[in-house]
This record gives C-alpha cells, sequence and structure tokens, in this order.
C-alpha cells in the first residue's frame, strides 16, 4: 500500500497503543486496591482509576487499532484511498483524538469519575460528554471514507462481489452506525442539556436503555475486526482458503440484524421495562450466538482442512500440523480458545434467570476480561506482531518473535488467573465496581477470600503478570515501529496474509446492504418502540442525579 496510507495506519496504532500503556498500568493499580494492597493518594478516586482504565482500553484502544486495520486492509485489497477519502480519513483521526483528549483530561482532573458505561444516574462535567460526542462524530467520519472507498471500487466493478476483507469492514461499519444513534441521541438530547444545567433532572431508565441499544453491538464493533482475522489470516497461516465465502459473509450480516435489538439483556434487573420486552430481547441474545457458533464450525473446518492436507491422520491428528511455531498463528489460536469459556459465560449471562445471580458482580467482569480482554485482544497482538513491520517495511527479526511468544503465554497465564478468580468471586456474591474490597471485614466477605483461586493474592498475581506482558507488548511495538531492520527487498518484506476466498457460488443479494439494514431497522423498531415509549410516557419524575465532580 502507498506511503499516505501507511502514515495513517501507523498514527491509529500509535495512539491505540499510548492508550494502552497508561490504560494497563491503571489496571495494575485496579487489582491492588482491590486487594487491599495500595492506598490511592487523596486527590486520585477509586472511580477515577476505574473509568480511565475502562474508557482508555476499551473504547481508545480499541477503535484507534480496529480503524487501523481498516485501513490498511481496505488500502491492500481495494487499491489505495484517493486524496479526497484520505483527507476525510485524517479529518476523522484529527475530531476522534481532540474528542479523547477532552474526555480523558476531564477523567483526569476528577471532573468524570462515571465509568465507562457512563449513563444516569452519575453526572459529569458536560465537557466529558462533549468529547465522547466528538469521539463518535470522527469514527463516523472515518467510517464514510471507509465507505465512500468501497463505493468507488464497486462503481468500477459492476456486478461484482466486493473482496472479503471490504465486505466484512463495510458490515462492521454499518453495525457501528446504527448501533451509535442510541448513543447519540442520550449524550445530545439528556446527558449535554443535563449536565450543563439546561434542564434540572434526567430521564435514567430512558438513557441506561438508549446506552444500551448501543452498549451491546459495541461489543461486537470489537469482536467483529478480530473475526475477521479468524477468517481471513488464520487460513493463510495454515496454508488453506477461507473455508466457506457465504457463510462467512452471513455470519457478518447476522451480526447487524441481531447485534442491536438485546440491549436489554444488560437490564434484566431494571425497574421500568415489562419482562416481556426483556423476555423478546434475550430471545433474539441467543440469535446473536448463531453466527459466533458459525464461526467456531468453520474454524474446525480450517482446521481440519489444513491438517489433513499436510498428511494428518486420524480424529485430532490435524491439531499436531497446525503452525505452531508461527507467533501470529499461536497467538490468534489462543484468543479462540479464551472465547470459548468467554461466549459461554455471554449464553449464562443472557439467560434471564442465571443473569440475577451474576448481575452487577465480579463474574462480569472475568467475562470481559476473556471475551474483549483476551479473544480481542489478543488477536489484535497477533495482527500487531505483522501489521506494524508491514506498514513500516521492516522484517521480523527471531529475537522479537520469541518476545512475543513470551508476551502472549504471560497474557494468558494472567488473564486465566485474574478471570478464574473474577468468576469465582462473582458466583460467591463479591459485587463489581467497589473500593471496599473486603467490605469492612464482614464475615460472609472474608469467606469469599478463603478459596484455592479466589484469594486476595491470585487477582493481584494474575494482574501483575497481565502487566509485565504489556510492557513487554509496547517495547515490541516501539522495536517495530523504529528498530526493526528495514527490508532490503520487497520479497524480504513482512506480509500482509489474507487468504483467497471463491466467491463464484456466493449468492449476490448477501452484498445488498439496504436490504440488510431494512430488516435491522425493523428488528430494531419491533424489538425498541413501545419500551422505550412506555419509559418516556410513564417516566416516573426524573433524577437530579448524582455529580462526580
Ligand atoms: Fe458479553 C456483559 C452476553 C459476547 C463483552 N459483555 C458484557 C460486558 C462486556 C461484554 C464488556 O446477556 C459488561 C458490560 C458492563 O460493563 O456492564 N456476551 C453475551 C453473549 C455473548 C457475549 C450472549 N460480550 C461478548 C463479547 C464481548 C462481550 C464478544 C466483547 C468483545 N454479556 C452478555 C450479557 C451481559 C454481558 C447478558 C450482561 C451481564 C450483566 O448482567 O451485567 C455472545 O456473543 C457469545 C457467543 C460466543 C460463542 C463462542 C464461540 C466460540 C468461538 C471460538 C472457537 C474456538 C476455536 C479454537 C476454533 C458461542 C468462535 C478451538 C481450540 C481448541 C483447542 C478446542
Amino acid at each position: 500500500i502507498c506511503k499516505q496510507d501507511r502514515k495513517l495506519a501507523i498514527y491509529h496504532i500509535l495512539i491505540a497503543y499510548l492508550a494502552f500503556l497508561i490504560g494497563t498500568f491503571l489496571g495494575l493499580l485496579q487489582v491492588f486496591i482491590r486487594n487491599d494492597g495500595l492506598e490511592l493518594p487523596k486527590w486520585l478516586d477509586y472511580y477515577q482509576v476505574l473509568t480511565a482504565h475502562g474508557v482508555l482500553l476499551a473504547l481508545v484502544f480499541t477503535t484507534y487499532f480496529i480503524f487501523a486495520f481498516f485501513i490498511t486492509g481496505m488500502s491492500k485489497t481495494l487499491g489505495d484511498f484517493g486524496p479526497k477519502a484520505r483527507l476525510v480519513l485524517w479529518l476523522g483521526f484529527l475530531v476522534t483524538t481532540i474528542g479523547t483528549v477532552i474526555a480523558t483530561f476531564m477523567i483526569i482532573i476528577g471532573e468524570a469519575s462515571v465509568l465507562y458505561t457512563f449513563y444516569a444516574p452519575l453526572q459529569a462535567n458536560g465537557w466529558y460528554y462533549v468529547g465522547l460526542a466528538l469521539f463518535i462524530v470522527g469514527t463516523w467520519l472515518s467510517g464514510f471514507a471507509l465507505v465512500g472507498h468501497y463505493v468507488s471500487w464497486k462503481k468500477s466493478n459492476r456486478k461484482q462481489l466486493s473482496p472479503l476483507f471490504a465486505f466484512m469492514t463495510i458490515s462492521t461499519i454499518i453495525l457501528w452506525k446504527i448501533a451509535c444513534l442510541g448513543v447519540v441521541a442520550t449524550v445530545l438530547f439528556q446527558f449535554i442539556p443535563w449536565a450543563f444545567g439546561w434542564v434540572d433532572t434526567i430521564n435514567v431508565e430512558l438513557s441506561r436503555s438508549l446506552f444500551w441499544y448501543f452498549g451491546h453491538p459495541l461489543v461486537y464493533f470489537w469482536l467483529l475486526p478480530a473475526y475477521m482475522a479468524w477468517y481471513l489470516v488464520i487460513p493463510k497461516l495454515v496454508g488453506v482458503e477461507v473455508f466457506s465465502d457465504s457463510l462467512a459473509r452471513l455470519a457478518f450480516i447476522l451480526f447487524i440484524l441481531f447485534s442491536i435489538p438485546v440491549g436489554f439483556h444488560h437490564q434484566l434487573v431494571d425497574p421500568g421495562i415489562s419482562s416481556f420486552w426483556k423476555f423478546l430481547q434475550t430471545s433474539l441474545t441467543f440469535m446473536v450466538i448463531i453466527p459466533s457458533l458459525m464461526t467456531a464450525f468453520s474454524l474446525f473446518g480450517t482446521f481440519e482442512r489444513s491438517g489433513r492436507r499436510k498428511g494428518g491422520r486420524g480424529l485430532f491428528g490435524w491439531f499436531f500440523k497446525l503452525p505452531w511455531k508461527d507467533v501470529r498463528f499461536t497467538s490468534i489460536f489462543i484468543a479462540m480458545f479464551f472465547f470459548i469459556p468467554g461466549g459461554a459465560g455471554g449464553i449464562i449471562n443472557a439467560s434471564f434467570q442465571l443473569n440475577e445471580l451474576i448481575h452487577n458482580t465480579l463474574w462480569v467482569v472475568g467475562h470481559f476480561h476473556i471475551t474483549v480482554g483476551t479473544p480481542v485482544t489478543m488477536t489484535f497482538m497477533g495482527i500487531t506482531f505483522w501489521l506494524i513491520p508491514y506498514l513500516t517495511g521492516r522484517k521480523l527479526t527471531k529475537t522479537i518473535q520469541k518476545l512475543a511468544f513470551i508476551q502472549i503465554i504471560t497474557w494468558s497465564i494472567g488473564m486465566v488467573l485474574m478471570s478464574t478468580a473474577q468468576h469465582i468471586l462473582g458466583l460467591l456474591g463479591a459485587p463489581r465496581r467497589t473500593a471496599y474490597s473486603a467490605y469492612n471485614n464482614h464475615p460472609t466477605a472474608m469467606e469469599w477470600f478463603n478459596g484455592l483461586i479466589s484469594n486476595h493474592i491470585t487477582m493481584a498475581i494474575g494482574g501483575t503478570i497481565l502487566f509485565f506482558s504489556a510492557m513487554l507488548l509496547i517495547f515490541i511495538v516501539i522495536y517495530s515501529l523504529f528498530l526493526l531492520p528495514k527490508a532490503d527487498s520487497l520479497g524480504d518484506r513482512v506480509e500482509f496474509p489474507i487468504a483467497m476466498s471463491d466467491n463464484k457460488d456466493t449468492p449476490k443479494f448477501l452484498e445488498n446492504w439496504w436490504l440488510w439494514i431494512g430488516i435491522s431497522f425493523a428488528l430494531i423498531a419491533i424489538a425498541y418502540t413501545i419500551p422505550l415509549m412506555d419509559l418516556i410516557q410513564h417516566a416516573p419524575p426524573g433524577s437530579k442525579g448524582f455529580k462526580m465532580w
């Protein structure tokens, strides 16, 4: 890809890893606060640290990394961006970054300790919401540039299906834009007027519902780029073509349809929404599990096909033929492995009655560390190992590959320890999001921590190993950006691994975006119109909220 496109992607990666550096350090503080190993200075608040940790890792790191991956892949598969699209991408980058700086500044000065989920009744300084709004506007601009690039490719390649990478990028952008409508509505019409004091109160339940309308598909905005690597990069690394082009496209479309009308599964214990609508949305949640099961199926198919071609025999013979020595593969394989318990945990969360047991406990924290914190993040690590040298025109050395192995193994060990402890503590009843780790030495609370895994030390050891791993990754990133040897020739360069995908039998209607967007809006209308009207018409008097500044 051309120099200008590389530059754009590298800038995104720089911000992503700056956020990763600060965010993981705050994670380290978090585990020590929770086991009373650390007392924060007076000017630093527990909720401030937790908010910054969540915002910098879950929102900033992921978003910048995803756009770096999209920009590189779209330029690679559809050709270099034109000057117009590139300008809009820079503009998007600028606006997102201004938003990030404003929001982070508000958190640092202690005026926005409202957590990354920021819904009412907690109230931040109005500028925090302005920062968030700019962040979204920036990503929209970048999204438009990617869609524009795709549309101009389509115009010159009429009647052809787009390359799978582009198809998946556009699906993810569509999902993102539809999802953002909820958060944009609540930020613009509820939070900003309330936080700046133009209105006195806020409809809390409406704000929570609009937030979760966005909050659930947000997790698929993180997941789908990882799935792109699972569908496109993994087959290339194991030496086969994409398992099924149409299955892959269908899976992404199912995410557009079913990832949005399901937000109530985060609000199953909230008042003001009748059980019928909660039940409907939990049923739709079970629909959104299907494309992940399809993905698992096609991955096993990919591995088996590759293993058999290399002479693997018997039921599991293929397993031993996988390229374990290739860190790009191994890191993503471990990522997938984590998603088996991660996904199973999600299914437990989504089960109406079981949710009562785990809601607002440390279990949920364990769940998202083995979904976004490992399957997604470790896939991004696997991508980083080749994406940066690819962008800088360098070659990967053996030492860096060895360090990368140590990095992913330590991340896995840290995550197993920390998230297992969190799951168990959550099942025992330990709440999430509290600075009172031992709950004033209440006997029941003290018992939670007697377990072999669920004791005070495991989570802290896990967190410390994770921090060590994160710093190693930062070292690898800096080294790959500036110090790896330059490739002498083109063939010497690190490749952008992307598998062939045979689309000659793929039905054309899979790329009929208006059809899928239409069905998606119909499902949203069914799942949300009546309960949202109820929340507006029968709202109790609004809340003045709790000022967190
Ligand atoms: Fe979740 C809460 C339900 C997936 C992230 N989730 C959260 C929160 C986050 C999050 C951040 O229904 C907390 C929000 C907060 O702060 O309050 N989640 C689900 C369901 C799924 C799911 C049904 N979540 C994710 C993903 C996330 C994520 C993905 C991030 C990227 N989640 C919930 C619910 C709650 C929740 C409730 C609210 C809880 C509460 O009460 O607060 C599904 O999408 C999961 C489907 C996945 C699968 C797994 C397929 C497996 C694959 C791997 C194959 C492996 C291979 C390797 C091939 C069915 C594809 C094989 C190797 C071998 C050696 C065998």
